[in-house]
């Protein structure tokens, strides 16, 4: 090989390493972090409330999932569930955490809610209700 291929080479593999340290850097800056989103194929309307409304670290936590259709009906009778973790970091929850209970009036009990670090966290709540299967992802920051 020669040294002029080589040190192409290498630069084209530098070039990737820092590509990739600056994916890693920063979180998309578009990036939605309402508390109420529509689910994947527009099905349902779900909105997250945190205990206590803020979202803290290192601690379990119980949120409430207000799912209603995209008319507007409370959604009591759904199975849901929870899966989520940091796209930048390529790991899931650091726990399991589930829908335990409806709570009435469309509300859903979600137990077990941990995030150990801080930055962009994703929440994926898959439902499957009467009105069909969807899924609604929440982006979360901490
Ligand atoms: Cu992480």
């Amino acid at each position: 090989m020669s040294s002029s291929i080589r040190i192409s080479l290498l630069s084209v593999i530098a070039g990737g390493l820092l590509t990739g340290c600056m994916l890693f850097a920063h979180a998309p800056e578009d990036l939605d972090y309402s508390r109420t989103r529509t689910s994947a194929t527009g099905l349902y309307r779900a909105t997250i409330r945190p205990q206590g409304d803020s979202i803290p670290q290192g601690r379990l936590q119980r949120w409430t999932l207000h799912l209603e259709t995209a008319t507007g009906a409370p959604v009591d009778s759904a199975a849901v569930a929870v899966d989520g973790g940091m796209p930048q970091h390529g790991h899931g929850l650091p726990t399991k955490p589930r829908v335990t209970r409806a709570l009435g009036n469309g509300d859903h009990l979600v137990e077990g809610m941990k995030f150990n670090m801080g930055g962009w966290w994703v929440v994926k709540f898959r439902v499957s209700a009467p009105a069909g299967d969807d899924s609604v992802l929440f982006n979360v920051k901490l």
